[in-house]
C-alpha cells in the first residue's frame, strides 16, 4: 500500500471510531514516511473543513515513554475538531478507547516558522495554562510502534485548555493531578516534561521547522503529559489541577 492509502486507513478509523490493526505489521515505513502518512491523513480532515489550531508533543516524559514502550519524542497536529470547550459534555461514542492525561499548554503569540531558542521562546508565547489531553489510539489495544503512532497523528483526539496565565508564571516544577470523579488517579510534576515544559515548546519549534509545519499565531502547543494516561468511562467528570494554574475539566457521557 502507498502512504496515502495508509493515511486513508488511519483517517477513517478516527472518523468512524473503529479500531484498526497496527499498520507496521503489514507495511514497512520509516519514521519520515510515518510523518508523511500523518500529514496526508490530516489533509483529509482539512478537506472536510477542519482547521489546524496547534501542535502537540508526545513522549516528553519518562512516565509516558515507559507506559507506551517507546523511546523518542513525537509531534502531531491539533485541529479545531479536537478542541473541547471547558466543562463540555463529550459522548464516549466519539472515541474508541479514550485516555486522559495532564498537560501544560502554550498560546502562540506570533507565527513560528523556524526553530526558536530557549532564550527567545517567551517572545512567541502569550500565555500558559493547565490542560487535559484525550488520546485515542486508532490501534487495537492501544498498541503501536513509534512509526505507527506518528502515522496515527500521535493518538490525538481531544484537548481542553484551562485559563491562561502570564508567561512569567513559573511552570518548571508544578504539581499536576489528574482527577476522575473526584479521585486523584495520577499525580506528577511539570518537571517530568523534559525537565521543564518550556523545553517542550522549544522542541515543538524545532520539530515543526524540520517538517515544514508553520505554527500559526493564536494556536496552541501542548507540551506532553507529565504522567501516564488513564482510560475513561461513560459518565465521568475528568479534571486536571495544576498548582498555580488552576483546574480545567470536562465530562464524558
Ligand atoms: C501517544 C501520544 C503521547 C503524550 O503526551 O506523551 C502523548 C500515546 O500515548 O498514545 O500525547
Ligand atoms: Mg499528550
Amino acid at each position: 500500500m502507498n502512504l496515502n492509502d495508509l493515511a486513508k486507513i488511519v483517517d477513517e478509523a478516527a472518523l468512524n471510531a473503529k479500531p484498526i490493526s497496527q499498520l507496521s505489521l503489514e507495511n514497512k515505513f520509516s519514521e519520515k514516511e510515518a510523518y508523511e502518512i500523518q500529514a496526508d491523513s490530516i489533509a483529509k480532515r482539512y478537506e472536510r473543513g477542519e482547521k489546524l489550531v496547534g501542535v502537540k508533543l508526545g513522549f516528553t516524559s519518562k512516565a509516558k515513554m515507559v507506559q507506551m514502550g517507546v523511546h523518542d519524542m513525537i509531534w502531531g497536529r491539533l485541529t479545531d475538531g479536537m478542541l473541547i470547550e471547558k466543562n463540555a459534555n463529550v459522548l464516549l461514542e466519539k472515541f474508541i478507547h479514550p485516555r486522559a492525561e495532564p498537560e501544560i499548554c502554550f498560546l502562540v503569540k506570533k507565527e513560528i516558522t523556524q526553530e526558536v531558542s530557549m532564550d527567545d521562546i517567551k517572545d512567541y508565547i502569550s500565555g500558559v495554562a493547565g490542560a487535559i489531553e484525550i488520546i485515542d489510539s486508532r490501534y487495537q489495544n492501544f498498541k503501536f510502534s513509534l512509526e505507527d503512532v506518528i502515522a496515527d497523528n500521535c493518538s490525538s483526539s481531544g484537548f481542553v485548555v484551562g485559563e491562561w496565565h502570564d508567561v512569567d508564571t513559573p511552570i518548571g516544577d508544578l504539581k499536576m493531578d489528574l482527577i476522575i470523579e473526584g479521585e486523584v488517579v495520577q499525580s506528577g510534576s511539570s518537571k517530568a516534561i523534559l525537565g521543564d515544559p518550556w523545553e517542550s515548546a522549544v522542541a515543538a519549534t524545532r520539530l515543526c521547522a524540520q517538517y515544514g509545519q508553520v505554527i500559526p499565531e493564536g494556536s496552541y502547543i501542548m507540551a506532553g503529559a507529565a504522567t501516564s494516561a488513564v482510560y475513561l468511562e461513560k459518565n465521568q467528570t475528568v479534571k486536571v489541577e495544576v498548582e498555580n494554574l488552576g483546574s480545567v475539566e470536562f465530562s464524558i457521557k
